[in-house]
């Protein structure tokens, strides 16, 4: 009964046409804007594929009625972004998941971010899933209101502590996260990692948010300057987007 449900439901989604005001027929669209750190994630993939805009446009969720609305919900029933919507139009959700999409789907075109032992692959899984699991769920600390001074302070320590262990897992010889080679791990921390920054330092007076942290500091540095390869050129760029929009957000 719950696999008939679930089959029944995933082509019911399957066969939802495609969202309208689509101006590319065969692309998908990725419903997204600048600031959002796990949008970020897949921009970075994309970007990095050179995708955009010819196989995916990326599209504010405005374009829908914003993230709470019932056009939008009917595809993302959290209301969240980021949301793809394939060529074929299955609407696909959270970001670690449309990001293993992209990288599945496009595997042939531009760069492959599969490492090349399967020690490695673990080691780039590990350490999403510590930050996915541990960090992200309080990392709303930084610019949300919270009930009080005592919890928001006890959840920067649990950032702090899970950055801690992201240290003990980063390479130490880089330039990338698990080594020589850009992966998906680059792609889903760095853009988090723009807020730390940014958060930390200016909301809170962390005189530097890696400080006792060189290895992150080290990866952080490089992808953010942008300089030593075409994929740090990407996340340099998606730092820009990201920087530029908390700085408006900051003013605003
Ligand atoms: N676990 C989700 C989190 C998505 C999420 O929190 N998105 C933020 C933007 S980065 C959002 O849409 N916030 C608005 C809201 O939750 O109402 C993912 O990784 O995609």
């Amino acid at each position: 009964m719950a696999t008939t449900t679930s089959t029944v439901g995933l082509a019911q989604r399957v066969a939802r046409p495609a969202p309208r005001r689509s101006t590319r027929a065969s692309a998908a669209k990725l419903y997204d804007v600048p600031v959002s750190n796990n949008g970020a994630r897949v921009r970075i993939a994309l970007y990095a594929k050179g995708l955009v805009p010819d196989r995916v446009e990326i599209v504010s969720p405005s374009e829908l009625g914003g993230i709470k609305s019932e056009e939008y919900m009917a595809l993302q029933p959290k209301g969240q972004m980021p949301l793809l919507v394939t060529e074929s139009g299955l609407p696909i959700w959270e970001s670690e998941v449309i990001l293993g999409y992209v990288l599945d789907k496009y595997d042939g075109e531009g760069p492959s971010f599969t490492l090349d032992t399967a020690e490695e692959r673990a080691l780039s899984t590990l350490s999403t899933k510590v930050f996915d699991t541990f960090i992200q769920p309080v990392q709303g600390c930084m610019y949300r209101k919270s009930p009080s001074a005592e919890q928001r302070a006890a959840e920067l320590k649990v950032i702090d502590e899970n950055l801690h262990i992201l240290e003990s897992l980063c390479s130490a010889d880089g330039p990338y996260f698990v080594g020589g080679r850009p992966c998906k791990t680059d792609m889903s921390l760095f853009p988090s990692f723009v807020f730390f920054e940014f958060m930390l330092e200016t909301q809170f007076g962390w005189p530097d948010a890696f400080y006792d942290k060189p290895k992150l500091r080290a990866w952080y540095e490089y992808l953010k300057a942008g300089e030593g390869s075409d994929f740090a050129g990407v996340t340099a760029r998606v730092y820009g987007e990201i920087f530029d929009a908390l700085k408006a957000w900051e003013e605003g």
